[in-house]
């Protein structure tokens, strides 16, 4: 009987499929009436708009990033947790042949209060069509496609493609409680929130990892040109253990964190600024890593053909030799700290900017912002890769440890990876950083900014025994003291400090 149970226990470890599941195994006890409340009104929004109840609804969560900032599109492994904070989406057929796409929000556009926030809208079935930018509907279009292209690819020979125009319509109906711009990946969870509902009422069946993969590329397509980190924490997540998350390809580790301790997330609710135009600050710091590896590689002796085939940091480390184990040391040796320009990189890689990003639009206009400014921060860019990359194993490391001082460890890696972001990767913000300098002030072993910067949250890490302590602080000294002065309304103010603690990842829920 007990090997059968061990059996059971690992096959439910080792098939990797969306699990199918109640509402008390994804929540705490303690949030269960108010998500009760919270589905049986999307039910009834959504009867009320279709006149029939949905089939089921499908949910994603958000995540919050513990260490690995902006190394996860270098190919560097990351370690976050997926929170309770979650986007839900009733799903159904539909007769006509498109997709109807609502949302149960009430609030109104900034710009134009006469609109709504988040503006129904019909979508095409046909997964050919490119996906419309500059909506929230651009994230469920690029889903849907995302979907239904990697089942052509998957099914080619079988001329899967024949299928879409036969396709029924349906209509998805969303609730989300992840707050936007705010690091704690939002857009993935609401991404991987309809990849899973589009999969479940077309009857397809795809690994976690086959999702996280198609979702890593079809998010793309709204115009981020992100590292996976999102899609996979956001399926694979587990309740009470963070992920470390390898890539390329991409698979899920469980780390158990120490007892004692507790991850307090603190919102700015200062929106994060990662892809305002003109340069979207997140694609170019993309684009200076690419630099940086093709620059390295050349200055390790690797072949031009191949040097500039290269993408990520990570590649260029392992083409280290013997000196692989001190990328630090090969870096300094090998790059100067001054911003790269056009005249100094272009004769030295043999190629135009133009040419080495002409297959995307995105990175083309960061090359053009780039350019036109102050060069490409390549030496910067990855000094802070490289020496995240490797907190992200001291942590993994610590949390394993039985050393006394472990919570000041991992602490003090998570200020270092806070002042790396600043200083280094610039991708903080005057908030974050006073809101890291309180968080310290107040106790916290040490603290971040989580998710790609410019705005959104810090997460902290705290003693669990005075965790009501340090949230209450911090609400006085940063929440109330800018509602008071008027820079915040209360409004804003929903969720905007709270402890995490690691949830499950994405699933279907019957009705
Ligand atoms: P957020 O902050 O959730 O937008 C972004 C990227 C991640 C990762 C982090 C920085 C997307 C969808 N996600 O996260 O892949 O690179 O920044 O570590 O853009
Ligand atoms: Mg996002």
């Amino acid at each position: 009987e007990i090997a059968s149970e061990v059996d059971k226990a690992r096959m439910k470890d080792t098939v990797p499929q969306i699990h199918i599941r109640r509402l008390e195994h994804v929540y705490d006890f303690s949030e269960l009436t108010d998500q009760r409340n919270r589905y049986a009104n999307l039910r009834e929004e959504f009867k009320k708009l279709h006149g029939a109840e949905p089939d089921f609804i499908a949910r994603a969560p958000g995540r919050v990033n513990l260490i690995g900032e902006h190394i996860d599109y270098e190919g560097y492994s990351v370690l976050p947790m997926a929170l309770s904070l979650d986007v839900i989406v009733a799903c159904g057929m539909r007769s006509e042949a498109h997709i109807h796409v609502s949302n149960v929000s009430k609030e109104v556009d900034a710009e134009d209060p006469t609109k709504p926030k988040y503006e129904a809208g019909i979508l095409s079935i046909d997964p050919r069509e490119p996906v419309k930018r500059g909506s929230w509907l651009s994230y469920v279009q690029a889903a849907y496609k995302g979907v239904l292209e990697y089942f052509m690819w998957k099914h080619r020979d079988n001329k899967a493609e024949i299928l879409w125009p036969r396709q029924k319509g349906m209509n998805l109906m969303v609730d989300g409680r992840v707050p936007q711009g705010s690091g704690l990946s939002s857009s993935s969870a609401l991404v991987c929130a309809i990849a899973i509902a589009v999969m479940h009422i077309k009857k397809m069946s795809f690994t976690k990892a086959e999702i996280a993969e198609f979702c890593r590329e079809c998010e793309k397509y709204v115009g981020t040109q992100s590292g996976g980190m999102d899609q996979a924490i956001s399926l694979m997540g587990e309740k009470g253990f963070a992920k470390l998350i390898d890539f390329n390809p991409v698979k899920a580790h469980s780390v158990p964190l120490p007892l004692g301790g507790i991850f307090v997330i603190a919102n700015t609710v200062v929106a994060s600024l990662k892809a305002k135009a003109p340069e979207s600050k997140y694609n170019l710091r993309v684009v200076e890593c690419t630099l940086a590896a093709v620059v390295l590689a050349l200055a390790l002796d690797v072949p031009k053909g191949e040097a500039l085939k290269l993408k990520t940091l990570k590649e260029v480390q392992e083409r280290m030799g013997d000196k692989k184990d001190s990328p630090l040391v090969v870096l300094e040796e090998k790059m100067h700290a001054e911003p790269y320009d056009r005249a100094e990189l272009e004769p030295l890689m043999g190629v135009k900017l133009e040419a080495l990003f002409k297959d995307n639009e995105d990175f083309l206009k960061a090359v053009k912002y780039g350019d036109a400014n102050k060069g490409f921060q390549l030496y910067n860019r990855a000094l802070h890769v490289y020496s995240e990359a490797a907190r992200v194993y001291k942590i993994r490391q610590l949390c394993a440890d039985d050393s006394k001082d472990k919570f000041q460890s991992i602490g003090r890696l998570m200020t270092e990876s806070h002042r790396s972001c600043k200083t280094l990767y610039d991708c903080s913000s005057p908030e974050l950083d006073e809101l890291v300098k309180l968080a310290i002030e107040n106790g916290a072993y040490g603290a971040r900014l989580t998710g790609a910067g410019w705005g959104g949250c810090i997460v902290a890490y705290v003693s669990e025994n005075t965790k009501n302590r340090f949230i209450e602080e911090i609400y006085r000294s940063y929440y109330k003291k800018n509602l008071d002065s008027g820079k915040f309304e209360r409004s804003q103010l929903r969720d905007c400090i709270f402890p995490s603690k690691p949830s499950p990842g994405a699933c279907i829920i019957p009705l």
